[in-house]
């Protein structure tokens, strides 16, 4: 009798610690597909992007998703598409704009938290050809980007407001009895398809994972699909629940995705920091500008830290981009005609970068990036096991380099005319630094 209530207890036991075991590993639900290395490798080697916030909103002039039922009463937001047509819209100005700024891809956002459909999508009216311009706008850009051989991404909200299945309207009434997430899930599912089957994005920029109908099950469930529709496609971390801004085995995503903020140096997951040129990520009349040094410190200061930088404009409601906006980036990518060498298929370090200080890497060159450059005389930490043999500008005047124990000294000729954006300099050393672990600048 002793001996059975033990076996059964024991019995027991093992099988609450199986449903355990099972339920840690989630219920039916597979490994998530492995990350694409080479899709990986490719997509950080690009360094510089521009990323495109744009819809009906911009002809109030507010904050895309955001405005609805704050600046803009929910009626008025969700009727703007009736008004939409921007005639001046030409997909190659933009890619044009993105190329002259030495840009390698652009995220265009097909459908934002306001849940308006940028492309003539088959699951849901609220699209571009209900707006009496009645164009495929993420069409146009995809064959753009083809033209002027730029890589294609498409941004898409996890939350939508819109949609009646999603269960947040955000309206202050808190969830909605009319909400169904299953049915949610297979609209977005349907969406997705289409997007790839249609324009073949080589990434999928996702947002909107905060909200509580929303779990990392969900995200596990959508990836595993998207890499069975595109095993090459590059994902973002912002499918899964948690924090933007790192990468671990919770993670839904193959890389992190710091906002509004540079990411931190970092040589084991990769990130691309998304940045506007103003403040608002849609377009705002007369939005404060950041200045070109700025914009220019900020690309060095992120490949410098490993990462990319996803650089945001926000489109006129006319169709056209604002030509001082142009103008500015045009301005980056003149400085990249001569500089990119130094932040195109580059490691970011060894050196940690502070805000006046930069280092890339790729073979045996090391690049500083002297983003103040009133300094004649430069010194570094010497690298263990490496010699620096010789030292010169990106632009090739020479600079004296010498070598002691502990430090490499440079001296930066009068002749050398400094660039007020990033003065460039290369190291060359006498042998591959990619390698070297990531250490202190002096
Ligand atoms: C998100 C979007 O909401 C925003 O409109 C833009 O598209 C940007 C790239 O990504 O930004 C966020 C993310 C999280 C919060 C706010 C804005 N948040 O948690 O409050």
């Amino acid at each position: 009798m002793r001996n059975n209530t033990k076996r059964i207890s024991l019995l027991c036991g093992l099988l609450l610690c199986l449903i355990g075991l099972s339920h840690a590993q989630g219920p039916n639900v597979p490994a998530l597909p492995a990350v694409n290395k080479q899709s990986m490798k490719d997509f950080m080697d690009l360094r510089f992007g521009m990323f495109i916030h744009w819809g009906p909103v911009t002809l109030r002039g507010t904050e895309i998703g955001w405005s609805r039922n704050r600046q803009v009463a929910q009626n008025d937001y969700d009727s703007l598409y009736k008004e939409f047509d921007p005639v001046l819209f030409d997909a190659d100005a933009w890619v044009k704009t993105a190329k002259d700024a030495g840009m390698k891809y652009i995220v265009i956002t097909a459908k934002h938290h306001d849940g308006f459909c940028l492309w003539p999508t088959a699951y849901t009216k609220y699209n571009i050809m209900q707006t009496p311009f009645k164009k495929d706008v993420v069409g146009a850009l995809a064959k753009a980007c083809k033209k002027y051989n730029i890589k294609f991404g498409i941004y898409y909200t996890v939350l939508d407001w819109y949609e009646r299945s999603y269960p947040v309207h955000n309206d202050g009434k808190g969830m909605a009895p009319d909400g169904d997430m299953n049915k949610f899930v297979q609209y977005m599912k349907s969406q997705l398809k289409e997007l790839i089957d249609n324009y073949h994005p080589f990434l999928l920029w996702f947002d909107g994972n905060w909200e509580q109908p929303w779990t990392n099950e969900y995200g596990k469930d959508i990836y595993a699909y998207l890499k069975k529709l595109d095993p090459t496609l590059v994902v973002n971390n912002r499918l899964g629940k948690g924090d933007h801004v790192t990468l671990s085995d919770q993670s839904v995503g193959d890389y992190a995705t710091p906002e509004q903020k540079i990411g931190k140096l970092n040589m084991s997951f990769p990130w691309e920091s998304c940045i506007t040129i103003c403040n608002q990520w849609a377009w705002k009349p007369n939005d404060a500008m950041k200045p070109l040094k700025q914009c220019i410190s900020t690309l060095a200061l992120t490949a410098g830290g490993n990462g990319n930088l996803l650089f945001n404009v926000g489109p006129m409601p006319d169709g056209r981009m604002e030509a001082r906006q142009v103008k500015q980036l045009k301005a980056m990518g003149d400085w990249l005609k001569q500089n990119g060498a130094s932040i195109y298929g580059t490691l970011g370090g060894p050196f940690t970068p502070d805000s006046s200080f930069a280092s890339t890497r790729k073979g045996n060159k090391i690049y500083i990036h002297l983003l103040n450059a009133s300094n004649k005389h430069l010194t570094l930490a010497a690298i263990p096991g490496v010699h620096i043999q010789k030292a010169y500008s990106i632009t090739g005047t020479p600079i004296s380099v010498t070598e002691n124990a502990t430090s490499i000294e440079l001296q930066i000729p009068d002749t050398l005319v400094a660039d007020a954006n990033d003065t460039v300099i290369v190291l060359e050393a006498d042998k591959s630094v990619e390698d070297i672990p990531v250490m202190a600048r002096n």
